[in-house]
């Protein structure tokens, strides 16, 4: 058992990164039996789940004539526009059924503001908003964080950078993530996690 200073967190995993879903990510549903085994090694457990309102920003259909996976300016820098994807209540955005829920201490949703996407758990895209994991960590006295989940490199590679940069330790074990590598993004983000001090295990 891991000490009571380490927390799990497990990033997405969500009918709609599974394969069928939405923003299916390769593989997704190939990790929850490692992360249901890894939920009996921590004794401080989180889960996240993408959130979004129908009208969301991140959403190409909500912008006229762009096409799913272009770029475009908001004003907290570039933002990959998605499909439509874990829409607040819908089948989509539940956890995949495979995945045990009950051990989690916290469900943290993100996300949920039309106007800002949210990959990281920790802050939003504006890199300024925070969500409120960081609170609820370091009052339960944690100091290191292992990530696994969906995607590698998106919501788990920023949650990790910004933890790090917060100061808590941080590990990803990249057996129990599944990356959506859009133009070479899966090789770039291991680079800024390592940079930022991330062990990649
Ligand atoms: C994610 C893209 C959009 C993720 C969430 O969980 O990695 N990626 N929303
Ligand atoms: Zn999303």
């Amino acid at each position: 058992m891991r000490p009571a200073t380490e927390a799990l967190i497990a990033i997405d995993i969500q009918y709609d990164f599974c394969p069928g879903g939405a923003l299916a990510v390769t593989g997704g549903d190939e990790i929850i039996p490692e992360v249901n085994a890894l939920m009996d090694s921590f004794q401080v457990r989180v889960l996240t789940q993408d959130w979004h309102p129908a009208n969301h920003s991140s959403f190409a259909a909500n912008h006229p004539g762009a096409a799913p996976f272009s770029v475009v300016d908001m004003p907290y820098g570039p933002q990959v526009l998605w499909p439509v994807h874990c829409v607040q209540g819908t089948s989509g955005a539940a956890f995949h059924a495979g995945l045990r829920t009950a051990p989690a201490d916290l469900i943290l949703r993100k996300g949920f503001r039309a106007s800002i996407d949210s990959y990281s758990a920790f802050f939003e895209n504006d890199q300024s908003t925070p969500t409120g994991l960081e609170g609820y960590l370091r009052t339960r006295g944690v100091s290191h964080v292992t990530l696994v989940g969906l995607a590698t490199d998106f919501c788990v590679a920023y949650s990790a950078i910004d933890a790090a940069r917060l100061g808590f330790g941080v590990t990803v074990i990249e057996s129990a993530c599944r990356a959506i590598d859009l133009d070479g993004s899966l090789e770039a983000q291991r680079e800024a996690m390592t940079d930022a001090g991330v062990v990649l295990a």
